[in-house]
């Protein structure tokens, strides 16, 4: 097989880029090593910056988000048993928007159906190769046949287990890492939220959040230990615990109908970009889920690459040579929002009232100062895209 771009995971980086080029008459094939059911149910991100609605929209796959997804205007900060808001839209004229990524992957998946552009789900064992030698090719398995397929590019779009970031030789990537003594436990239910606007609550017993999915769907989260034991959490118990560290309110309970624990970690490789390979998404950062930056990264870096591809076809190669420092400004911005929202919202091991303190500190001052509820603010809703005239 030969085609232009060679895209490996259907997660949103790897279906936004087929869907991005396709609109510039730019061929791809996408490679997933799951099922398609598999990519369209699994549950992670919720919250949109202003900025990736905007991409969505804009390139023609946002229609149902504008009609179903729910849009806020401002956070709640609760700490020390009192409610502060932040005032999003007020302080950055920007908005955020609460709709599921698995919805967003079904909306890019019926996108790429619907113009015939080619996903192969269920593959296995891929392999690059020639990513130095400018004849870049992707072979893979797919129902017992090994395929090959030649390309221009390759775009590694398979997230933070995937495989192509293991292509690239020894002592070509910086590796920049953090991990957090403590995890997420989530869940999804089925109740109704009482809140319109999510809850960040900073408490003795540790963080929770308060979000949600749809007005029949609560999504929230607890702060647990990396190694939690799931059994040990029964509904009543989970339930429990939310009214506790969501300090006061009244909170609808329902049929929980998913769990899960998520690890906390902070991860940047660096450069993003190797010969004719192009990294994008949690295949080259992760972030930990407080600022709800992933999702939104993998979003912007896509911007960039889908940009730089189709100059490169116009015979303009610079903005591909620079991809990973166009990202990189960015990712980092979003890395320190992300660990600055984890360490001033979660209680960390040990019995340290000094760090405490500070955390006490920090949320004072953002919720008692506008300059720095305005700069959480546009971290939180998104920083304007830059460059690309978006
Ligand atoms: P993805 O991981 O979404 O997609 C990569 C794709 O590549 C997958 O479909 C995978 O199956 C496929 N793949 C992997 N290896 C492959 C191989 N060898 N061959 C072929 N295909 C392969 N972010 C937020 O902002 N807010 C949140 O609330 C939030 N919650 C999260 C909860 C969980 C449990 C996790 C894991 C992440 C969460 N994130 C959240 C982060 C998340 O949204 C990611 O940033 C986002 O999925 C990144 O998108 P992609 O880069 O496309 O990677
Ligand atoms: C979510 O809705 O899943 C969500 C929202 C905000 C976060 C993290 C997760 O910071």
């Amino acid at each position: 097989m030969r085609t232009q771009v060679g895209i490996v995971g259907a997660g949103p980086a790897g279906l936004l880029l087929a869907h991005l080029l396709e609109r510039e008459g730019i061929e791809s094939v996408v490679l997933e090593d799951r099922s398609r059911r598999y990519v369209e149910e699994r549950v992670r991100a919720g919250l949109l910056e202003q900025g990736t609605a905007d991409v969505l929209e804009r390139s023609g796959v946002g229609e149902r988000m504008r009609r179903e997804g729910l849009v806020h205007h401002g956070i709640e900060l609760r700490f020390d048993g009192a409610s502060h808001r932040i005032a999003i839209t007020d302080l950055t004229g920007r908005s955020i928007m609460i709709y599921g990524q698995q919805e967003v992957v079904k909306d890019l998946i019926a996108a790429r159906l619907a113009c015939g552009g080619p996903i192969l789900f269920e593959v296995s064992d891929v392999a690059l190769e020639g990513l130095d030698a400018g004849s870049p090719a992707i072979s893979a398995t797919q129902a017992g046949t090994r395929i090959r397929i030649e390309c221009d590019y390759i775009a590694g779009c398979d997230g933070t287990h995937g495989v192509c970031r293991g292509f690239i030789p020894d002592g070509v990537l910086t590796h920049f890492e953090r991990e957090y003594p403590f995890a997420w436990l989530g869940i999804l239910a089925k109740a109704p939220p009482v809140s319109h606007e999510l809850i960040y609550s900073r408490h003795q017993r540790g963080f929770a959040l308060y979000t949600m999915r749809s007005p029949s769907l609560t999504r929230a989260y607890l702060q647990c230990k990396p190694d939690e034991d799931l059994a040990a959490w029964s509904d009543r118990r989970i339930w429990d615990e939310l009214h506790v560290r969501l300090q006061g309110g009244a909170l609808e309970e329902g049929e929980i109908v998913l769990r899960g624990v998520t690890p906390m970690r902070s991860y940047v490789c660096e450069p993003m970009q190797y010969g004719r390979l192009f990294l994008a998404g949690d295949a080259a950062h992760i972030v930990p889920p407080t600022g709800a930056k992933g999702l939104n990264l993998a979003v912007h870096d896509i911007c960039v690459l889908a940009q730089a591809l189709v100059a490169a076809y116009r015979g303009e190669r610079s903005l591909l040579e620079r991809y990973s420092e166009r990202c990189l400004r960015r990712v980092w911005r979003a890395e320190h929002f992300s660990w600055w929202m984890t360490s001033m919202l979660h209680r960390f091991d040990g019995d340290d009232p000094f760090q405490e303190r500070l955390q006490l500190a920090q949320l004072e001052y953002v919720t008692g100062s506008r300059a720095a509820a305005t700069s959480m603010a546009e971290n939180y809703a998104g920083l304007p895209y830059e460059e690309h005239g978006r």
